[in-house]
């Protein structure tokens, strides 16, 4: 096992923009910005459970303070932390219907951020784990003033960088910003973001899936027979593959991105689109996949190529290693119902 260097998130960043001269800083900045949100919602996400158990009672603590759902609390520690550094035009949320302005008291910048603050958080008084996601764009609309729609509406191939932060046993900022996927794990005694995964490969071929299989009856015909497909025995394709499903995307596919594995929120004839957003859980989660070496699709397209239309779009998605993708898409294609091809 190699030995991993002892560097911390932030001598990281700094590190990897020296690389290339014509670098402003202004990314690494951003990504600094990120950590420090994602180490206060880490604090919060990991105390929730005691809010019971420490006598805070409905909405407000002993100290007077709100208590909020904690979808809302990340979601706006993720705008207090990245609206005022100067370098984003706007930013979008799962949680807010419309665009963020930056506020005009505060300048602006190139870079646009989408994020989901806290993706699976109904699980949250279950202890699974949870995750934030985010996206960063360059601006694409015309001039240095308020971004636009236009500008958080980009296909997932224009990412400049993406991440997620997983808060489980423990907490880890996983993030690409198109040269390798880096993966840190939180030390709370001191509050840095230590290396603990240089240089993510994902496994080309896995023996894991997952899906939410109580959705079988609604499912595509091809998606049908590819499942089973991993369901019987062959010992020479690994089969039957190993069912794997936590029901929160962040923690399924950390796991199936260190493991290999292929994840699945397929459209059925209930949702013509899937679950999952585009652009703020789908799109970044491609980008790093993809530069770990695996590959996502929405079972017909490379889901980064996707054309969005809308800012809280849903989309199918198979993601993961990269034989396991290009299987299920043959499938697909194979099983195409006639009416559909
Ligand atoms: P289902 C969590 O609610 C979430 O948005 C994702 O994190 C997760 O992958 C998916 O929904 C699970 O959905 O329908 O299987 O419960």
């Amino acid at each position: 096992m190699e030995k991993i260097k002892f560097n911390t998130l932030a001598r990281h960043i700094y590190e990897e923009e020296r690389k290339y001269p014509e670098a402003t800083g202004e990314l690494s900045d951003l990504l600094h910005d990120l950590s420090l949100a994602a180490k206060v919602i880490s604090l919060e996400v990991n105390k929730a459970g005691l809010v019971d158990i420490l006598g805070f009672t409905g909405n407000h603590n002993i100290h007077g303070e709100d208590v909020k759902k904690l979808d809302v609390f990340a979601h706006e520690m993720m705008i207090k932390a990245m609206d005022h550094g100067g370098h984003l035009c706007v930013m979008a949320s799962e949680e807010d219907e419309d665009i963020i302005h930056i506020p005009p008291s505060f300048s602006i910048g190139k870079y646009v951020l989408l994020f989901d603050p806290l993706d699976g958080s109904s699980n949250i008084d279950a202890n699974v784990s949870i995750g934030t996601i985010f996206s960063i764009y360059r601006r694409v609309s015309k001039g240095d003033g308020p971004g636009t729609i236009e500008d958080c509406i980009q296909q997932g191939i224009k990412q400049v960088a993406a991440g997620y932060i997983i808060y489980g046993s423990s907490t880890i900022f996983v993030y690409t910003a198109g040269k390798g996927v880096y993966g840190f794990t939180l030390d709370p005694s001191f509050g840095e973001f230590i290396l603990s995964h240089p240089n993510i490969k994902t496994p080309k071929k896995s023996r894991i899936y997952s899906i939410n299989e109580g959705n079988y009856l609604y499912w595509h015909p091809g998606l049908k027979k590819y499942i089973k497909w991993l369901q019987e025995e062959d010992k020479s394709t690994g089969r039957p593959y190993s069912s794997r499903y936590i029901g929160s995307m962040v923690a399924d596919i950390h796991r199936n991105l260190l493991y290999g594995g292929i994840f699945m929120y397929p459209a059925d004839s209930r949702n013509p689109n899937g679950k999952l957003r585009l652009m703020y859980e789908c799109n970044p989660m491609s980008f790093i996949v993809e530069q770990a070496g695996g590959r996502s699709s929405n079972g017909k397209q490379r889901l980064l190529e996707v054309k969005p239309e809308s800012l809280h779009q849903r989309t199918p998605i198979f993601i993961g290693s990269e034989e396991d993708v290009l299987l299920l898409e043959k499938f697909i294609k194979e099983y195409e119902p006639a009416a559909e091809k």
